[in-house]
Formats: C-alpha cells, structure tokens, sequence
C-alpha cells in the first residue's frame, strides 16, 4: 500500500478505510448531503443516523443549499463538535460537475478555516448515488485542496475517509500523483 498521508505547506492530507461517523479525533466531518439536508443513503443516512434527530431539526432551516453549497451545524450524537454539510453535483446532471465538486471541497475546507478548526474528514463527495467516478473525483479532491493550502492558517489536519479498501488505496495512489506533481 502507498503511503496514507501527505504533507504540503504545512497541512497534513491522509487517506484511510473506515466510516466517517467514527472519527473522534476531527472537529468537524462533512457530510455527503442532499439539498434538503435531510437523512438518505450512503453518509447522510449514516450521519442523520448517529447524530441522531436534533440535526435535522438543526438543518432545517439552513436548506434547501445548491450543488457546491456548505454550511454548518453542530454534531450532536456524532463524536465531532460540528458537522459541514456540502451538496455535491449529481454526475452529468448538475453541470460543470468537475466545477461543482471542486467548489464542494473549497467551500467545505473554508467554513471550516472560518470556525477556526483545525481537522475535518471529508467522505468521497458524490462517488456514491450522484455516481460520480472515483478516479476523476479523487483528483479533484486533491487538487482543489492543495491550491487551498495557502490560504489554510486554522486547518493543519485533512482526512479522507472512505468505506472500502479499494477506494482508500485508489485514493492514496491518486493523492500521492497529485502532490509528487504527477498528477
Ligand atoms: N463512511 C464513509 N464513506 C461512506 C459511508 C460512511 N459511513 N457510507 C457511504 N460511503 P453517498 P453522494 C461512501 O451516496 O454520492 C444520499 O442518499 C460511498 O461508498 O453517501 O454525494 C444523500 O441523501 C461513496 O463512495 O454520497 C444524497 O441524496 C461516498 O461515500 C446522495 O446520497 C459517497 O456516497 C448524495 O450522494
């Protein structure tokens, strides 16, 4: 297996296998929403889930967001203090899909900057009902986190956290390219 963490001006981005409801050690982790911020599949129904019914009487009145919209709310039964809500595009519906995505990981990692918090997990934004593909979406991830970096004072601690292995190996091959600059 390739490395699981990178460094680049000073923020630390790691790629593990696991479930992004069971990271105690981050501030804040985001969650893979729909536009009405209510429970579903894949991450939101595993979020809404463990966080249990106060967060959605939480979001209600911060939805409906658009496609590459974050916003904020505390964690309630999940062990992080907050959890960031992004909407990701639905692949080849919401359109520019790579611009949509991207948006999703900057405005995430910056409302996280602006709460002054220094780790976030993110799940692969729209790899799973919006069926986005891995490989694509991962590099955009990456990218768009990297030319963030600069502008990160608060955020020191990105973790990637997907559901397989498959997918944490695929992430960490596709990291590595993207920060060694061959990607
Ligand atoms: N922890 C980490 N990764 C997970 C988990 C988990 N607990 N559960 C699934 N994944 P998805 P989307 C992976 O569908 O594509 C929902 O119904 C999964 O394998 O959660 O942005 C909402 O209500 C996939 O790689 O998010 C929306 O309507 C990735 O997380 C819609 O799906 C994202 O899968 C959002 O679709």
């Amino acid at each position: 297996m390739s490395d699981q963490c990178k460094t680049k001006n000073g923020i630390q981005i790691e790629c593990i296998q696991g479930d992004i409801t069971k990271q105690p050690d981050l501030d804040a982790v985001v969650n893979a929403a729909n536009a009405q911020l209510m429970s579903g599949g894949g991450v939101a129904g595993a979020i809404h889930r463990a966080a249990g019914p106060e967060l959605a009487r939480a979001c209600e009145p911060l939805a409906p967001i658009r496609p590459g919209q974050a916003v904020i709310t505390e964690g309630f039964g999940l062990p992080n203090a907050h959890i960031i809500h992004c909407l990701g595009p639905v692949y080849g519906v919401d359109e520019p899909s790579d611009a949509l995505l991207a948006d999703c990981y900057r405005n995430g990692v910056q409302l996280a900057e602006k709460q002054g918090l220094s780790s976030i997990g993110f799940p692969a934004m729209s790899t799973g009902a919006f069926g986005y593909p891995m490989e694509p979406a991962a590099r955009i991830a990456f990218s768009t986190l990297l030319a963030e970096a600069a502008s990160l004072f608060s955020v020191k601690r990105i973790r990637f956290v997907l559901f397989s292995n498959r997918d944490a190996e695929l992430h960490q091959r596709v990291l590595a390219e993207v920060v060694d600059g061959a990607g």
